[in-house]
């Protein structure tokens, strides 16, 4: 209840930021995207990670004006920057199981990019092999409507949710994020590398772009290398930072 009035406070006053890490194309080197990333201001307490109240605010439903600021600031700040000339091909916002399921995200989504003329195609939403694979007859049509604005859709933390292939092969997407858990140990566990392998042949096979999370350590790009993995996410590369720390890593890595 406590965390419950925190939250509805936090909402009111708008004590919410983003952070930004940078996912870059594997051969070029180029930042090609970032994943927007929510943090909580506490006026006390300070900078509040996620996962210390994103799963409170999915259960209290507060997950849905979260959410609506998350996207409008994403796409907020996605067309100052191409305005002022930054060369950021996508943003990519988290969508939450609950945010998912109410029917009015279609609407959400088109209303922000409309609001802020962020460009649907830099937009890509990020939704977890797990709420996908809950119901996945449902979210086909959900997911269409989504694609037919014009932004993307990548599954995020693919290879822990029992992804049904023939759904893969249905829903309108565009990204296979291999969840860092496979990523981790790709240095010494055969296991790690053949799931990796195999998720990399998998989008290969439908078409889809894959990213690699988590990653670390320049052995991890080897291996993501030599399998062909397209884009790499990870603290090798960048910690999720704050906008002006942000475009100052654009700014070098062009
Ligand atoms: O930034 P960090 O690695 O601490 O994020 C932890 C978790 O919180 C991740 O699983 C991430 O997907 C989730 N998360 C971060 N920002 C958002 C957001 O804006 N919306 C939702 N639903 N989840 C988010
Ligand atoms: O679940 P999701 O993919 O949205 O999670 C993103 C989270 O992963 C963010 O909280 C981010 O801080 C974290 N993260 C990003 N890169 C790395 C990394 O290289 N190592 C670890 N341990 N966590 C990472
Ligand atoms: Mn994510
Ligand atoms: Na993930």
């Amino acid at each position: 209840v406590m965390m419950m009035d925190e939250l509805r406070e936090a909402i009111e006053k708008q004590q919410f930021l983003l952070h930004f890490q940078p996912q870059v194309c594997l051969t070029t080197g180029e930042v090609i995207g970032a994943e927007a990333l929510v943090r909580w201001m506490h006026p006390e307490k300070g900078l509040i990670p996620p996962n210390d109240f994103i799963p409170y605010a999915e259960s209290s439903g507060q997950i849905a004006q979260i959410g609506e600021w998350v996207l409008m600031e994403a796409c907020t700040k996605m067309s100052e920057w191409r305005a002022q000339g930054y060369n950021l091909r996508k943003v990519a916002v988290n969508i939450s199981n609950q945010q998912l399921r109410r029917k009015s995200l279609v609407m959400l989504v088109k209303q922000a990019l409309a609001d802020t003329k962020c460009q649907p195609e830099t937009l890509e939403l990020e939704i977890t092999e797990s709420t996908l694979m809950q119901n996945p007859e449902d979210m086909v049509e959900e997911l269409v409507q989504l694609k037919a604005l014009g932004v993307s859709l990548a599954i995020d933390d693919f290879g822990t949710g029992y992804s049904s292939l023939s759904y893969l092969k249905q829903l309108p997407i565009n990204k296979l994020k291999i969840d860092r858990s496979f990523v981790r140990d790709l240095d010494v566990d055969e296991n790690d590398r053949a799931i990796t392998r195999a998720i990399i042949a998998l989008g290969k096979s439908l078409n889809l772009t894959v990213i690699a999370e988590g990653v670390e350590y320049a052995s991890q790009v080897s291996f993501l290398a030599s399998e062909q993995c397209e884009q790499i996410q990870g603290y090798l590369y960048s910690k999720p930072l704050p906008e002006e720390a942000f475009l100052a890593y654009l700014k070098e890595h062009k």
